[in-house]
């Protein structure tokens, strides 16, 4: 199918909005990160790989969603034995969530056991409250709905299948622990589509009138080695998230830049979080190729309306 050359996304000419040069200490790159709006400002929470490859949550702050400045010291991560034997490898893809009153932090958490999403709380990004893992491996890009549902939590997340597809999955639960009523909402495309290969959850949903908009990711292999990653929406229910609107059948944003392509994993845009301004435009951060960190903007009407038409 032949689409219109109007892009809906548009990059932040000066995009990447924060690299390595701009962390306190040397590292690799500044990877997927979540952002919420608070207190007036934009805070981002960045995962930085040190040159030893540890891993690391940063705040950054800004005034206008563009020029981040990011803290001195990384934030502090649970010190007990079960966080330590889960997350020994790896932690990243954080993602915001405001939720009565508090944030929600949802983290992938790597180890000798496999993946599994893990959840921290925090009402200032000061003191952060760990509330333990909510999945067993394989599991990840998990984003916490942003309001019960139904009297209860909701959460998307992707479970790994056999040969490596991964499908979008949601969950409910009473209390932020114990999970149920899994089922599967969203399945990968057919062989040869843009997200055959597996897709994932993006963004923390956005409520619309229309739906919660969900910014996701799909991947696609390309000379049966090289995976790309686009960035994809689709409308869940209000009332009933397990149920699809609509979903896009085009990319809203593919590689395409140099720092897009090129980096620690090239032709990678991944989003893990957005964040929709009063004027209708929404900021779509993103990470370009596993090495820095990008912003997009959208207007909300094109963003709902790629859901269906594009
Ligand atoms: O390397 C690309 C991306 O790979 C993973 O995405 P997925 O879960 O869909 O496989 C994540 O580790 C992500 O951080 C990374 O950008």
């Amino acid at each position: 199918m032949l689409y219109d050359k109007k892009e809906i996304v548009k990059r932040y000419e000066h995009n990447p909005i924060l690299t390595a040069e701009d962390m306190p200490f040397a590292c690799s790159g500044v990877y997927n990160s979540g952002v919420i709006r608070l207190d007036g400002e934009y805070l981002m929470l960045c995962r930085v790989e040190s040159i030893d490859i540890s891993n690391y949550f940063f705040v950054a702050t800004s005034q206008d969603g563009y020029h981040f400045k990011v803290h001195e010291r990384p934030i502090d991560l649970p010190d007990d034995e079960e966080f330590r034997e889960y997350t020994a490898e790896m932690i990243y893809d954080p993602r915001i969530t405001p939720l009565e009153g508090a944030y929600y932090i949802c983290f992938a958490a790597h180890s000798r056991h496999g993946v599994r999403i893990g959840l921290i709380k925090t009402e200032d990004f000061v003191k952060y409250e760990w509330c333990g893992f909510l999945s067993e491996p394989d599991n990840r890009n998990a984003v916490l709905f942003p309001e019960k549902i139904g009297g209860r939590y909701v959460r998307l997340d992707r479970p790994i299948t056999p040969g490596d597809h991964g499908d979008i999955w949601i969950s409910y639960s009473p209390d932020l622990k114990y999970w149920g009523d899994s089922r599967c909402v969203v399945t990968h495309g057919r062989h040869g589509n843009w997200n055959w290969l597996k897709i994932g959850a993006g963004a923390v949903p956005i409520k619309t009138e229309q739906g919660w908009l969900e910014i996701w990711h799909g991947v696609h292999v390309m000379a049966g080695y090289q995976y790309v990653y686009h960035l994809g929406v689709m409308l869940l229910d209000l009332e009933h998230p397990d149920r699809v609107i609509a979903r896009g059948r085009a990319p809203i944003l593919s590689p395409r830049e140099l720092y897009e392509r090129v980096g620690l994993t090239s032709n990678v845009v991944f989003t893990s979080g957005a964040i929709l301004e009063d004027n209708g435009e929404v900021k779509i951060y993103y990470g370009g190729a596993d090495t820095v960190q990008c912003v997009a903007t959208a207007q909300l009407e094109d963003l709902i309306d790629a859901c269906f038409h594009r």
